[in-house]
């Protein structure tokens, strides 16, 4: 089918977004709240990345599909996606895994998580389908996939990038042909196949597919029959196209969007401490690898309507002060040195305290005499006078989680741990 330049394919086309995992690898930041949800780049959500991909590529019909601790990140769409009209053909459904097809039946894979819900998007009345995870961080234009997927008459394209071999077999693998036309695909296999003249490189799937909604729909109402599907994208549904269709791999350097600083593609995962501490305290260099402040495709979020942040001298006159920050609203930082770090909306920093790569999460309150580094805080945590962390490592590993990489996580349940030990 040839593409008209003239009609945007977005505006047939609903983004699915699958937000219902609970990203176990960051072990107690998702101990309330799915992985989607955790705080991300000094204001943001992470599933925020993904809804406002959507909303910037001209998509205006989204669902997204909930399981795994779903307050916190319902709550958050309620109060920060609800700018959706029904009168302007405009949606934003949030779908938990409500047993609404079977009163026993939780959402039991991605692509079950889809079947589940055929009759809300049958209501929607769209002629294409993307499906996007919730958790990861990128900026990309689907407009660029919806129009290659047309172009090419796939049964379904697939969103692709190249990593590292070593790190290949967390993700979904494939081999393509010249025209980008898959040929063979590994969900996570031991030992995924390598780029042709590239031994150390592997093509990996984004979990990003483009579908036509007919194709889809019958696919799924089979799939839902086979009793020894796991229902999942993955595992069963992409492997039976590879073989029995046309899948092709769209490569998300045609689509990402780059402006300002960001000089190469970038999409991360931030699916463990270490990569989420990483990835955020990225955003402190002076040219960092994703541009936050992008007026041409901006991350949309729910922000606290709070007072700006406040940076004050405390009554000795000790300078409070944030360098190469990312220091959020109804902040205030009082006679405490702060570099390289993130506060998220609310928190404080009192005197004699320094932080250096720290990723204070919202409404941490920093007591007097604290020494911080490479450490990430959950929200609401209250850390006590004089708590030093990232010096002794074998003293930090005694209360708080600290990872292979060093970064020492802290939460309020460690804290309390602690207080009562000591
Ligand atoms: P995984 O990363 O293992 O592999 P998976 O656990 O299937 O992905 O989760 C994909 C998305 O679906 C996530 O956003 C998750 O939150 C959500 N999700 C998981 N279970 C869900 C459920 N029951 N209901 C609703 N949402 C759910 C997938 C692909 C790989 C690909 C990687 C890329 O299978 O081929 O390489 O994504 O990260
Ligand atoms: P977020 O910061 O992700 O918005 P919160 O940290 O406020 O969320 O809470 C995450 C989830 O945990 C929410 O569902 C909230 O209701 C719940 N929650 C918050 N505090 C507690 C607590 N002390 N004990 C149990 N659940 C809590």
């Amino acid at each position: 089918m040839q593409y008209n330049p003239n009609q945007r394919l977005s505006s047939q086309a609903m983004a699915f977004i699958l937000a219902g995992g609970r990203g176990s690898r960051l072990k107690e930041l998702t101990d309330r709240r799915a992985k989607p949800a955790v705080y991300f780049g000094g204001k943001t959500r992470i599933i925020d990345f993904a809804l406002s991909n959507a909303l910037n590529s001209g998509i205006r019909k989204m669902a997204v599909a909930t399981q795994y601790k779903a307050h916190s990140l319902i709550r958050h769409m309620q109060r920060g996606w609800n700018f959706f009209r029904a009168e302007r053909n405009e949606y934003l459904d949030i779908l938990p895994a409500s047993q609404r097809v079977d009163e026993t039946k939780w959402y039991m894979g991605t692509a079950d998580a889809v079947a589940q819900n055929i009759d809300i998007i049958e209501d929607y009345n769209v002629r294409y389908v993307v499906v996007l995870a919730g958790d990861h961080v990128y900026k990309m234009d689907y407009e660029v996939m919806l129009r290659q997927h047309v172009e090419t008459g796939a049964d379904v394209t697939i969103g692709c990038l190249t990593v590292p071999r070593a790190e290949a077999s967390a993700f979904g693998c494939m081999k393509v042909d010249k025209a980008d036309r898959i040929t063979e695909f590994l969900e996570k296999p031991a030992s995924p196949p390598a780029l042709p003249g590239d031994p150390n490189t592997s093509l990996v799937s984004m979990g990003i597919y483009v579908f036509d909604w007919e194709f889809l729909r019958e696919l799924l109402i089979r799939d839902s029959e086979d009793p020894n599907s796991s229902h999942d994208f993955g595992s069963d549904l992409i492997p039976d196209i590879v073989r029995n269709g046309k899948a092709m791999a769209h490569r998300f350097s045609e689509s990402c969007v780059k402006t300002g600083l960001e000089t190469e593609p970038y999409w991360r995962d931030v699916g463990t401490i270490d990569a989420f501490w990483q990835a955020n305290i990225d955003l402190t260099d002076f040219t960092p690898k994703l541009d936050l402040y992008d007026n041409e495709w901006p991350i949309w979020t729910y922000a606290e309507l709070v007072p700006p942040a406040k940076f004050i001298h405390d009554e000795d006159g000790r300078r409070g002060s944030a360098v190469s920050s990312l220091v959020s609203g109804d902040c205030i930082v009082s006679g405490a040195e702060v570099r390289n770090s993130l506060l998220f909306t609310g928190c404080r920093a009192h005197s004699w305290s320094s932080l250096y790569q720290v990723v204070a999460l919202p409404h941490v309150d920093i007591g007097r005499h604290v020494r911080l580094e490479k450490v990430v805080i959950d929200g609401r945590v209250q850390i006590p006078d004089g708590l030093v962390v990232g010096e002794d490592p074998e003293e930090d590993a005694r209360w708080f989680r600290r990872t292979e990489g060093g970064v020492v996580l802290i939460t309020q349940a460690m804290l309390d741990r602690r207080a009562a030990a000591l």
